[in-house]
């Protein structure tokens, strides 16, 4: 397989309204992404995924563009954004922008004069038709906003304030490659692509036989066209990583997006875990590893993640966050950087931050919760139930500030946050961590710097073991003459861990450990809850 850095690399996401406030207006901005820079090269991941901070209405969090050459002043100013990509290059590390194009804000020109007049240049711009169909977005339960002006329907596939762009429009797709190379020129190092594959709609919008399964919204034809033309056209013309948020694929589908013959992206984000495993349930876990690595290996690159801005943290949702919040925060670490594709580390998961749990609908603001809480409430459900509902998943579990220390507001801001901290902070927070030898923070540096040492962690192929098993995960990864072993229990009761004679006869050297206390010799395969393990077999 060909080496690339970017397969190497380790990436680490800035949700930057929630990591550092410099100027104490309560949201995190690009002046404090730089003063922690070093704090990110400490942990030793190489590439900074930055959230979208273009000029935006704020509706979704910056998911709702009105200008893509501008910055929002909330995050700072184009200075300090250019400056953010200096002192990122100058640390050796490098940055990626979120691309956001499916949609835009209904604030951004285009669309203002789109919706102005049916006879408007610009109202190809986006999607009108005269009569809606029956599918959902995202967040409402109509795909479809009628708009008094002209009488007829725009399709949005998020929130009403989000159009949707028309991509079969060539002069679309030239102003979105032309905004591309805006930043490109600039030096940024690649792209993280929202929704990409909901850029082709479905010809002609026909009912949906089921219209709560989205999955109508991705995946259909043109896509790949749209694609390849902007690889063509933008993307190749630049040593650059990409990586496609791509809902509802398959493994089969996947290597269309990133075979690497094949002209398009070069990773994927799938989201067979995070958008349908709510609780942890290892068989299925194991049978995605194992259908991606099958059909993928060798043909395209993988993405490891499970959680980021819009998934709640995975010691609260895989894991357990009180008795065994280190040893899981460590287990899924483990986990995650030695399956195969390449680790993304959401801010503050590296300190084995948790979810959390507010009093009431008031003290969140994503507005994927906000919306079904409305549309349950107003169905007549009760909304003590529908709260209730809603707060495992809610997209704010992950969205509250990074806990930098024990002061007020966890060291995140001087003034009134824009949401609530997490009531732990005072416990969890990176300065205890940076204190303490055997924090969550060092194991991540270790995985990382295992990573750099042993391209087996990146090119090694990977086997499964026990594959029937419920509470232990066991692999093997293998390169030229180095073979790994890792084991792990993902669970919260010992486990016993009967590995095929053929693996445990080998002689072995213990590479990390989330256990201080060497196991029993007499009993070295019995592993205490969510113990991690891995081997390297001589
Ligand atoms: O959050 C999800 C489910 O809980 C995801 O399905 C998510 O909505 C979907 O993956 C798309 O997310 C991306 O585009 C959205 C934006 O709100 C998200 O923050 C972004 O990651 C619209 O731009």
């Amino acid at each position: 397989m060909k080496k690339t850095w970017w397969k190497e690399a380790v990436v680490y996401q800035v949700y930057w309204r929630s990591f550092y406030d410099t100027d104490g207006d309560g949201y995190g901005d690009l002046e404090g992404v730089i003063q922690k820079l070093d704090y990110i090269r400490e942990l030793g991941a190489d590439v900074i995924w930055l959230n979208p901070c273009y000029g935006s209405p704020d509706v979704d969090n910056g998911y709702d563009i009105s200008d893509y050459r501008s910055i929002m002043p909330k995050a700072g100013t184009m200075d300090t954004f250019d400056r953010l990509l200096q002192e990122v290059h100058a640390r050796g590390m490098k940055l990626i922008m979120d691309l956001v194009v499916n949609h835009t804000s209904d604030r951004h020109p285009w669309f203002v004069e789109s919706r102005s007049s049916k006879d408007h240049p610009k109202r190809d711009y986006y999607i009108w038709r005269k009569e809606p169909n029956n599918w959902r977005s995202y967040f409402t339960p109509s795909a479809w906003e009628y708009d008094e002006k002209t009488g007829e329907y725009y399709f949005h596939s998020f929130a009403v304030e989000q159009p949707d762009l028309n991509w079969e429009n060539p002069k679309v797709r030239e102003e979105i490659y032309d905004m591309m190379r805006f930043w490109l020129d600039k030096g940024i190092d690649g792209f993280r692509m929202d929704v990409i594959n909901l850029l082709a709609k479905q010809a002609g919008f026909p009912d949906a036989e089921n219209p709560d399964n989205i999955s109508y919204l991705g995946n259909n034809p043109g896509i790949h066209e749209y694609l390849q033309e902007m690889h063509e056209k933008v993307l190749k013309h630049y040593d650059i990583f990409t990586v496609g948020e791509i809902p509802f694929v398959t493994p089969e589908d996947g290597v269309l997006y990133v075979g690497e013959d094949r002209g398009e992206l070069h990773t994927l984000f799938h989201f067979e875990v995070c958008d349908y495993m709510a609780h942890w349930d290892m068989l299925r876990f194991k049978d995605i590893q194992k259908r991606w690595y099958d059909d993928m290996w060798g043909k395209g690159w993988n993405s490891q993640f499970l959680n980021n801005h819009d998934h709640t943290r995975l010691v609260t949702r895989f894991g357990n966050d009180t008795t065994y919040r280190v040893e899981s925060a460590k287990c899924f670490a483990t986990l995650l950087h030695t399956l195969p594709g390449m680790p993304y580390i959401y801010q503050g998961e590296e300190i084995g931050m948790t979810g959390v749990r507010f009093d009431s609908i008031d003290d969140y603001n994503d507005i994927a919760m906000k919306n079904k809480y409305r549309e349950e409430v107003e169905k007549g459900r009760d909304p003590k139930e529908v709260f209730e509902s809603l707060l495992h998943l809610s997209r704010d579990n992950s969205r509250t500030p990074v806990q930098w220390d024990d002061s007020e507001n966890a060291g995140f801001t001087s003034g009134t946050p824009w949401i609530k901290v997490n009531p732990n902070y005072k416990e969890i927070n990176v300065a205890a961590a940076l204190a303490d030898p055997n924090s969550v923070f060092y194991y991540y540096k270790k995985l990382i710097q295992l990573r750099k040492a042993h391209e087996v962690m990146v090119y090694g192929s990977y086997e499964p073991l026990l594959e029937d098993h419920e509470q232990i995960y066991a692999y093997l990864r293998e390169l030229g003459g180095e073979k790994w072993l890792v084991v792990l229990n993902i669970s919260d009761q010992p486990a016993v861990c009967e590995l095929p004679a053929s693996v445990i006869s080998y002689p072995r050297e213990l590479l990390i450990a989330n256990y201080r206390e060497q196991a029993n010799p007499s009993d070295e395969w019995q592993l205490r809850p969510y113990e991690s393990r891995v081997y390297r077999l001589k």
